[in-house]
């Protein structure tokens, strides 16, 4: 039975959402996990949880009119996928980028369901965005494409209702001025949005969370194994918020970041991403220049053309960039090099059959939604601190932060060796632990 009430939730998605290749991979690597739950709940079953849980509660989508800096009226599109509510508030980030359609906002927002039930926050799952493209683009432009795109959003939204953040090409510039609007027009000072600036209700450590929550995940993974971070090689994708974030907590754990890679390559810094050079990461993703070649210009260390940077030597490999980042020839490379962990810090960074190589050689594998929850789970910090309208101190919010991710670290080894998956099934135990909360509230409400 559970084979075919799986495969028949798969089928569906595949035949109706065809067009839509990113959200169809998300909900088969997480459907295919929960196999084992199928048989263990006929509840679910009797109750259509899994075929109700891949379908989004609405998704939005608008007209997003402004005007550039030579007075001309530019139309993209928005996004908001309101996905599942059940445990909380929708929440999830907004991503700015060129290949945003309605598919990668819907895997996206899917991925963060689980994701937000790991943190064990009272928080939903939901995404949106937009297919603007930020590069090149001045400071006015983006604000006024930020009031547009919010002179929409605004009436779908709210601190109990959804709450976004930032993702790709939105951070705390954007997010001020989102929020600026929002607060203009409902004539509302709520945590309405998370990523705000710290004289407006933000919260220390947001803007380092994901990577840091990154690295906290990867030290339990070699705690399991009965290693530590002291003197590791990582090598990193991505130059932007969760890689400097990662690079920073890295060094603080003794572990050395050697590379970084942007859409125009990537650089090796065999001595480490370190000091004054993490702080060279803010100076160019705030040049919207989108070249990592910079770092190599200024720092004298080798750049790579048109390449990924998995062919190099490392004992970690964490994906920091964007969906399907590392595919099977990158996976198999790292494995030829002696790479031991792999710690998804992007959403759905690694491809089905990378993952598969992993798998194979025994390489554990710390999915996206267990190992950058470090990012949602700072926010649900920050919401909950606007709820007491108070705000606390770094070290509180890194202290909670370290306590959430070890967490979901031993939640996700727990549930899979609980549903038959090997204690290292990071990816089935995240899915399953993700899913049994959602799908029991849901439950608890009946058919609605
Ligand atoms: O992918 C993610 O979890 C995020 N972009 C952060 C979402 C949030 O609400 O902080």
């Amino acid at each position: 039975m559970s084979a075919s009430v799986i495969k028949n939730v798969i089928e569906k998605v595949k035949k109706t959402d065809r067009d839509q290749p990113e959200f169809i991979q998300a909900v088969t690597e997480v459907m295919e996990s929960l196999e084992p739950t199928v048989e263990r709940h006929p509840e679910f079953v009797k109750a259509a949880i899994y075929e109700r849980v891949v379908e989004p509660d609405r998704q939005i989508m608008f007209r997003v009119p402004w005007e550039d800096d030579n007075g001309v009226v530019r139309i993209n599109r928005g996004f908001r996928v309101q996905f599942n509510n059940a445990i909380g508030p929708y929440k999830g980030g907004l991503r700015f980028h060129s290949s945003v359609n309605l598919g990668i906002i819907k895997f996206l927002g899917f991925e963060q369901i689980f994701k937000n039930s790991l943190t064990t926050l009272p928080m939903g799952g939901g995404k949106g965005g937009s297919d603007f493209d930020p590069t090149g683009k001045s400071d006015r432009e983006i604000m006024r494409f930020c009031q547009a795109f919010m002179r929409e959003l605004f009436r779908h939204i709210g601190a109990d209702v959804d709450v976004p953040a930032g993702d790709i090409g939105v951070g705390g510039r954007e997010i001020g001025y989102l929020f600026g609007y929002y607060k203009k027009i409902c004539n509302e000072h709520t945590g309405v949005l998370t990523g705000k600036g710290l004289e407006y209700g933000g919260s220390l450590v947001r803007p380092e969370a994901t990577g840091f929550g990154g690295v906290y995940f990867v030290d339990c993974m070699l705690k399991a194994k009965k290693m530590d971070l002291k003197g590791k090689i990582i090598t990193a994708s991505g130059f932007g918020n969760v890689a400097w974030g990662t690079c920073i907590k890295a060094a603080e754990l003794g572990a050395k970041v050697v590379t970084l890679s942007g859409p125009d390559g990537f650089i090796h810094d065999p001595d480490g991403i370190t000091g004054a050079k993490i702080d060279y990461l803010l100076e160019m993703r705030n040049s919207r220049r989108d070249k990592v070649k910079d770092y190599a210009d200024k720092f004298g260390v080798q750049f790579t053309a048109g390449k990924r940077p998995w062919s190099v030597k490392c004992d970690i490999a964490m994906p920091c960039a964007t969906q399907n980042e590392l595919g099977k020839s990158d996976a198999e490379e790292l494995a030829k090099n002696g790479c031991q962990f792999v710690a998804e810090v992007s959403n759905m960074g690694c491809t089905p059959d990378a993952i598969a190589v992993f798998k194979e050689k025994k390489i554990p594998y710390g999915p996206g939604k267990a190992v950058n929850a470090g990012g949602v789970a700072t926010s649900g910090l920050e919401m909950s601190q606007n709820s007491l309208r108070l705000s606390w101190a770094s070290e509180e919010v890194d202290q909670r932060l370290k306590v959430i991710m070890t967490g979901i670290h031993d939640t996700c080894r727990k549930a899979a060796s609980d549903y038959g998956f090997d204690k290292d099934d990071y990816a089935a135990g995240a899915n399953i632990a993700g899913f049994l909360k959602v799908a029991k509230a849901m439950l608890a409400y009946g058919v609605v």
